[in-house]
């Protein structure tokens, strides 16, 4: 029997955070033996909002070579580019047809963006959903890895599909979210309320997968708790509890556990010890990432084989969109 198939996509706009690390990047490679895995570098996704193009080149590799280092392997995954597989853009189009305007007005991402980028309100960030269902739809997917920050799309996209299929007849799987629960959402360790985002001004407020021993220590030291002095896990203790949230992420231990071997400790020790889990657990993905990037052809050949086999399904659906909606052939 086939594999059922995964997708997951993460956009080169500035360095990775344990955030993406945690929520989406460290399970990847998880899924690699049992599924057919396709995970994508959305560099389409990151134009929505302004980036120098030297450096999107530059990110887009380093987004790339994260992939590896966390434990992807070429040769199980479909590791590629998004722009390199015209099939994105072309279902894209189809796809923008099948949404109603109504619905990616409630996309509560693209409202926290629209905030965020007033001077640059394009209409590629507000139809950024449809090309994100489009990418899912392509490969047939069953089950997508992210944070939970993304349910909202995955909604629409089972949606798009599912009006897709009753329109014509099955063309699309509908696709389910792999979302963790508690740690499908890390915030930020500056304001405990919002999420750590890559793009967040304050690099303060994240961990970057790339941190140093020292800037993690610093970082979490320095994070926002509380002052109540007592060891808990509860949501009253917002900044503690995503602490704790990312010491689980990172030890695979049980909350109870961990709640019970710092009960009666200060935030001080726990905090010392969190930094050192954290760099103990990044250090080898740092490693493996500096021999990556030094290596820019390797790169390279490991994209154009990706997006080789990624156009071959990724076409294969596309064929049939433009059958059924009455394209002639070419
Ligand atoms: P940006 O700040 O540029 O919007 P981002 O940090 O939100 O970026 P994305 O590229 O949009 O990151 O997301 C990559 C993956 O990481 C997605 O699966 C997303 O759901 C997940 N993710 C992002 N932030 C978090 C977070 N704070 N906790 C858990 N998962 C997250
Ligand atoms: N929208 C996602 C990135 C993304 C994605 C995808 C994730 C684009 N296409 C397909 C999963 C599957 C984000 O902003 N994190």
């Amino acid at each position: 029997m086939d594999k059922k198939v995964v997708f997951s996509g993460v956009q080169p706009s500035g360095l990775l955070t344990v955030g993406n690390y945690i929520g989406a990047i460290r399970n990847f490679h998880t899924l690699q033996e049992e599924y057919d895995c396709y995970y994508c570098v959305v560099d389409m996704h990151a134009i929505t909002v302004t980036q120098v193009p030297k450096d999107l080149r530059e990110k887009t590799f380093q987004v790339l070579s994260l992939y590896l280092a966390s434990g992807l392997d070429p040769e199980k995954a479909t590791v590629f580019i998004q722009s390199h597989v015209p099939a994105h853009a072309e279902l894209n189009w189809v796809l923008n047809c099948f949404t109603y305007m109504g619905q990616l007005n409630r996309m509560t991402q693209y409202k926290d963006k629209a905030v965020k980028h007033q001077d640059n309100l394009n209409a590629g960030l507000f139809t950024y959903p449809v090309l994100m269902a489009s990418d899912i739809l392509l490969y047939q997917t069953s089950y997508v890895p992210v944070g939970e920050d993304q349910r909202q799309h995955l909604e629409l996209t089972r949606d798009i599909a599912q009006r897709f299929n009753a329109r014509y007849s099955p063309t699309f799987e509908v696709p389910e979210g792999l979302i963790a629960k508690e740690m499908g959402k890390i915030m930020s360790l500056k304001d405990p309320e919002s999420k750590m985002s890559k793009s967040d001004p304050d690099e303060n407020a994240s961990i970057f997968v790339l941190d140093d021993e020292d800037t993690i220590v610093r970082k979490i030291r320095r994070s926002v708790t509380d002052s109540e002095a007592n060891f808990c896990y509860r949501d009253e203790q917002p900044g503690l509890k995503n602490l704790i949230h990312i010491y689980q992420a990172f030890s695979d231990e049980s909350v109870e556990n961990i709640v019970k071997h710092y009960e009666g400790s200060s935030y001080n020790q726990f905090k010392e010890d969190l930094a050192q889990l954290i760099y103990q657990k990044l250090s080898p993905v740092q490693e493996r990432y500096k021999e990556l990037m030094g290596d820019k052809k390797h790169l390279e050949e490991i994209y154009r084989i990706g997006s080789e086999k990624a156009s071959y399904q990724a076409n294969k659906t596309l064929r049939k969109v433009y059958k059924k909606v009455g394209f002639l052939p070419r």
